[in-house]
């Protein structure tokens, strides 16, 4: 059924399209916010980095004082005055540890171990010839250390910098962001060990800034996850408000869909998708047995449920006022059909559609009507108009003008069904009625129930005396032929004489004969 139940898969397919509504502003919400973290994070490391440098620098500074500061006694006697103007200015300057002195490269006079002991200088150990970054020696009293060397000829001054002051401010500056300070092939992070090894690579907001005063830079980055992490602590609302627009969209999807699929959308896609087609069942004249005309049937060609019968979508189109339109294009369709053939069809052949009330109130019918015969040669076929009776027709003006005008057309009415629904008496004087057609009950009747063949005997008896032709349907048997034949009935239509068929089968027929 086309109209009713939908099957299983188009349920599935309904929540799938409802489900994507809902995740899509779930999912660009989420890019979004994803993006703006990376974008918040990357600032954050930006704005790290250049305080560490800044804090590094003030470092430096003071170290480079003091070596300024030293830098004449080198290459003088280590005596105790040279010591001890080397530990005043250690002491009067915050960061500093030591400070010594240099001539060529031997280290001879320290803050902290006098003349008595002298150590190497390996000038290649210092970047630019000025920093180096100093790890710990395993087994050894010394500590890692930041030296700062400052050279005049011969002669250099050094003063360090504890590597517990650098690791602290890495460590204070920024609880998030992990900071590294690099000093050529070595660095140090807030963790405090000195290494050689390659520098960490940061997955998010990786950063890197260089000292413009000293041979240093400064890297700075976050761990894997960060991002998520982040939106989480950061963006609560905004999730909240995110899955609120998804149960939203998912609300206006499902809405949307079941409004499409709605019986009347689905009625007005097919109608806009020509799928009604006319079927043709043939109608004989009663004395010879040939073809006088043809009813036009209604199909429903559905993509998916194959051919519907009118019965199951006719009330329907009715109910929804889309039958007018939907018997306009059935009546454009036979035409094209018909039209290239019509020197098949004998002259005057009748062809037969069907109309309701609705179309009793729509003037629009007669113009229908008129260019439905326009396509053919003038004479070549009769039109005629079954009017059959699901809802009672209240004849106004418009009604009268109606059928005066198709009339004057030349375009018959028949009376569809006579004898059941709303049909009585008084229509055959208000619509100018041609023909009566007598319903297939009657017919059925013929040789089982004595009542319903009086009835049919009375409604031919009627018609003969009113001067209208009568059409007997339903027709399946010989007998029910002989019988109606018999009472002088004009045309006949049934099962016995032609099933509806497609137009392919129907012109073809028509071809043969
Ligand atoms: O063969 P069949 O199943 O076609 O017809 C079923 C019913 O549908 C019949 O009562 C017939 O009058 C109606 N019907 C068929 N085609 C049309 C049509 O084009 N318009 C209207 N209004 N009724 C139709
Ligand atoms: O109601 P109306 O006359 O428009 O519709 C004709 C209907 O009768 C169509 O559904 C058509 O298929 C059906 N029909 C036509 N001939 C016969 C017949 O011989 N026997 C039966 N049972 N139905 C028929
Ligand atoms: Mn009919």
């Amino acid at each position: 059924m086309p109209l009713a139940i939908k099957g299983h898969h188009q349920r599935q397919h309904r929540y799938l399209i409802t489900l994507l509504c809902a995740l899509l502003p779930i999912l660009l919400g989420v890019a979004i916010l994803y993006v703006q973290a990376e974008i918040s994070l990357g600032q954050s490391t930006a704005q790290t980095t250049k305080e560490a440098v800044r804090e590094l620098d003030l470092m430096l500074d003071n170290a480079s004082i003091v070596a300024k500061h030293v830098l004449p006694l080198a290459g003088q006697v280590c005596d105790a005055s040279t010591q001890q103007i080397l530990r005043e200015e250690v002491t009067q300057h915050p960061f500093v540890r030591s400070s010594s002195l240099a001539s060529g490269e031997n280290i001879y006079c320290g803050s902290h171990f006098g003349s008595k002991r002298v150590q190497r200088l390996n000038p290649a150990d210092y970047v630019n010839g000025q920093l180096w970054l100093r790890g710990s020696k395993p087994k050894s009293a010394d500590s890692s250390l930041l030296i700062y060397r400052l050279n005049s000829g011969d002669h250099s001054a050094l003063t360090t910098v504890n590597s517990y002051h650098l690791t602290n401010a890495l460590r204070l500056i920024s609880r998030e962001v992990d900071l590294i300070l690099q000093v050529g092939p070595n660095w140090l992070s807030s963790a405090g060990y000195i290494q050689a090894a390659a520098v960490p690579v940061f997955a998010v907001a990786s950063n890197s800034l260089a000292s413009t005063r000293y041979p240093y830079s400064v890297k700075a980055g976050m761990p894997e996850g960060e991002v998520w992490r982040y939106m989480k602590e950061q963006y609560p609302a905004l999730f909240c408000l995110l899955v609120f627009l998804g149960i939203l969209a998912g609300g206006v999807g499902y809405w949307f869909q079941k409004l499409s699929s709605a019986p009347s959308h689905e009625l007005q896609r097919a109608l806009d998708a020509n799928e009604f087609i006319p079927y043709f069942q043939p109608v004989v004249r009663g004395k010879t047995l040939e073809w006088a005309g043809a009813e036009v049937l209604m199909r429903w060609q559905h993509p998916t449920e194959g051919l519907v019968r009118p019965d199951l979508f006719i009330p329907l189109a009715e109910h929804c006022g889309l039958i007018v339109p939907m018997t306009r294009a059935l009546l454009h369709q036979t035409a094209l059909l018909l039209a290239p053939n019509q020197t098949l069809l004998p002259v005057g052949f009748h062809i037969t559609v069907n109309i309701t009330a609705h179309h009793c109130q729509d003037i629009n019918l007669v113009q229908d009507c008129r260019e439905f015969l326009c396509a053919f040669s003038p004479g070549q076929i009769t039109l005629v108009l079954e009017l059959t009776e699901r809802e009672l027709i209240t004849p106004s003006d418009v009604t009268h003008r109606i059928f005066q005008e198709l009339h004057e057309l030349g375009v018959m009415i028949a009376i569809d069904d006579f004898g059941t629904g709303h049909s009585s008496l008084s229509y055959l004087r208000d619509f100018n009625v041609d023909y009566l057609k007598i319903d297939k009950t009657f017919v059925a009747a013929i040789g089982v129930d004595s009542l319903s063949r009086h009835i049919l005997d009375s409604i031919i008896e009627l018609s003969e005396k009113l001067g209208l032709r009568v059409v007997a349907e339903g027709i399946e048997t010989p007998a029910q032929r002989d019988y109606l034949v018999a009472q002088g009935v004009d045309f006949l239509q049934g099962y016995l004489f032609g099933r509806p068929t497609n137009a392919e089968t129907f012109i073809s027929d028509l071809r043969e004969r």
